[in-house]
């Protein structure tokens, strides 16, 4: 039911550590290959969890919006994303690319998932599991008047085709930019000085993450000069400056009360 969109530029997954030595060791790969024993400034972020999406601005006009779907092709989503409040359909300002390609997490607000599920008992109908499916199912609704009634959210964090090149020479100072134009970024977003610096940012956030107004299910580094970025490049589908360390699966003991053989 939606129309299949090529991305110009392919999305790109994102590596992922489940350890502070598995984070050392992406480290040093990183300054094994940038030949460098000074310690190398990262951008840190929480990883959300959400859906990623394409957003392709033409003279600062919103004109598409696509799905991730498997990094080279996702489908047209343009009408739902249209109805996320905070997402400008028009940038501000005009010093912005003919072509602007930014990419983010699109995400239900914990809030928002609570009232939509209220909303779905009182009317009797299926809740959602939790707020990714339930900004899945808002995301892949045939009618946009159905998406513009779930308070759906995003945070921008990368970027895909862009005319006239980088906007930065950093990765911080082109979220900045995007910022700017009116874009969503993450107010978590911080630079963080090598690995010990990395795992102070992991610490922190996730001693707040209770208190985060949406789930997330890690934090997400990126070497931020993009000259160093450049020289890392990319293995297969995953760019070699960037890395997810992932939280702990949360843990709980249940009781089986019956199995049912059928
Ligand atoms: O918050 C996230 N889920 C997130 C996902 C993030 N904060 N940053 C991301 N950065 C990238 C690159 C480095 C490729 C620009 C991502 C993703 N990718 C990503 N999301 C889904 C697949 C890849």
């Amino acid at each position: 039911h939606f129309n299949e969109v090529v991305h110009t530029v392919p999305m790109l997954s994102l590596g992922n550590v489940f350890s502070e030595q598995e984070l050392s060791d992406f480290d040093r790969r990183v300054r094994d290959r940038l030949e460098t024993q000074a310690e190398v400034i990262y951008t840190a972020e929480p990883k959300l969890d959400g859906l990623a999406i394409n957003l392709r601005y033409e003279a600062g006009v919103l004109v598409q919006a696509a799905t991730r779907g498997d990094g080279s092709r996702g489908e047209d989503v343009t009408a739902n994303v249209r109805t996320i409040r905070s997402l400008p359909l028009k940038l501000q300002g005009s010093d912005w690319p003919e072509v602007l390609e930014v990419r983010g997490e699109i995400f239900l607000p914990r809030a928002g998932f609570e009232a939509l599920n209220e909303r779905m008992r009182l009317e009797g109908g299926k809740t959602f599991v939790n707020p990714r499916n339930a900004a899945a199912g808002a995301l892949r609704q045939l009618d946009p008047r159905i998406t513009a009634e779930r308070p759906l959210a995003i945070y921008c964090y990368g970027f895909g085709q862009l005319s006239g090149g980088k906007l930065a020479l950093s990765h911080s100072a082109s979220i900045a930019r995007l910022r700017n134009w009116g874009l969503p970024v993450s107010p978590e977003q911080q630079t963080v000085q090598g690995v010990a610096g990395c795992l102070a940012y992991y610490r922190d956030i996730g001693a707040r993450r209770d208190g985060l107004d949406y789930d997330i299910d890690g934090v997400v580094f990126k070497v931020n000069s993009l000259a160093q970025q450049e020289a890392l490049g990319f293995v297969s589908r995953a760019p070699r400056w960037a890395i997810a360390q992932k939280f702990p699966a949360q843990e709980e003991i249940t009781v089986v009360e019956a199995v049912e053989f059928q």
